[in-house]
């Protein structure tokens, strides 16, 4: 399937994977890409180090094109940008803040740059700055999340910007791929279907509360303390969701009780203190399969969509 954002990155499908924080390591990042999509490392708040050890190990498992995603509110943002540029990766995309500062740099370094962006604002300003597409996620996105829908939000930066936009929030299927074109997207993010590939390193307890869940087990919490995050609903999440309504938390307690909470999660499976970041989408997803099984399925049923 050609689109702009197959021809600006060079990959077979366009199926950009989510950066998802402790989640998106080498080792699923190069299967998407291996099976013809673009495959993500997050940065989250790694330390550099272990994110250039990632990017190495990615480039020894696929020859295709892969990317980073950088959380522009670690305290190690400015260090990750830089090891982007000097490792030659493809493609970058941030979340959870405004990349305009590095844009130039990574433009001159030939990387492809795609903002994740919650409103038409926000795309706006990253069109300026010289982004190559953005990614508009909606509200139905796991993790960080802005509040409007995928519905509402594409189609409106669609129309704002001239560069080509990425839907996400909520796709999973060849459904969701063929309405996001439908609303003039160019291609999509995937996170929550990764999440329950063969190659997602998470801890086998993540992988069983997003096979399981249904439509209504997805929760918000965190809006008052500014951050707010999609997570699946567990003992923890509701005892911050309840913490949040009834002021039994402090935003400061909140806070502290979440710090290091999604490696709790990711690696652990502590359901007692981890942060199960995931898309509203988790309730149709119920099989773990390889990328490339997911991949092919998601998109056969969009082209079949798109032909009628
Ligand atoms: O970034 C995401 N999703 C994420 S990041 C993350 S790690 C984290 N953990 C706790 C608190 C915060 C982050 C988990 N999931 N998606 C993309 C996204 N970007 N969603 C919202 C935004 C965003 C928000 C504000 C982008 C730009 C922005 O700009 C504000 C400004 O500086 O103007």
């Amino acid at each position: 399937m050609k689109t702009k954002i197959t021809e600006l990155l060079g990959c077979e499908y366009p199926v950009i994977q989510g950066g998802m924080a402790w989640v998106a390591e080498h080792t699923l990042a190069a299967a998407v890409s291996n099976a013809g999509g673009i495959g993500l490392i997050a940065g989250g708040s790694a330390p550099i180090d272990y994110l250039r050890d990632q990017i190495r190990k990615c480039k020894e498992k696929t020859d295709k094109p892969f990317g980073v995603n950088i959380m522009l509110m670690s305290p190690n943002a400015d260090d990750l940008a830089q090891l982007c540029i000097d490792e030659g990766v493809a493609v970058v995309t941030t979340g959870a803040g405004n990349p305009a500062k590095f844009i130039p740099a990574w433009k001159e370094a030939g990387i492809k740059v795609i903002p994740v962006i919650p409103s038409v604002a926000l795309a706006k300003r990253m069109e300026r700055a010289g982004a190559d597409a953005v990614v508009a996620e909606g509200t139905e996105s796991g993790g960080h999340i802005g509040e409007n829908t995928t519905m509402c939000l594409v189609p409106q930066v669609v129309d704002a910007l001239e560069i080509p936009v990425i839907a996400a929030g909520g796709i999973a299927d060849g459904r969701g791929v063929a309405a996001s074109f439908m609303l003039g997207a160019e291609g999509v993010q995937i996170g929550t279907r990764f999440l329950a590939s063969e190659e997602c390193q998470i801890h086998p307890t993540f992988k069983e509360l997003v096979v399981k869940a249904k439509d209504t087990d997805s929760v918000v919490t965190g809006r008052y303390t500014g951050h707010p995050c999609r997570n699946i609903k567990t003992k923890f999440s509701k005892r911050l969701a309840n913490g949040e309504r009834d002021g039994s938390l402090t935003p400061e307690e909140f806070e502290e009780i979440t710090l290091g909470s999604l490696r709790k999660a990711v690696v652990d499976g502590n359901l007692d203190e981890g942060s199960f970041l995931c898309g509203a989408i988790a309730g149709m997803v119920n099989e773990v399969k390889p990328c490339k099984a997911i991949i092919k399925e998601i998109m056969e049923q969009a082209e079949k969509l798109l032909k009628i």
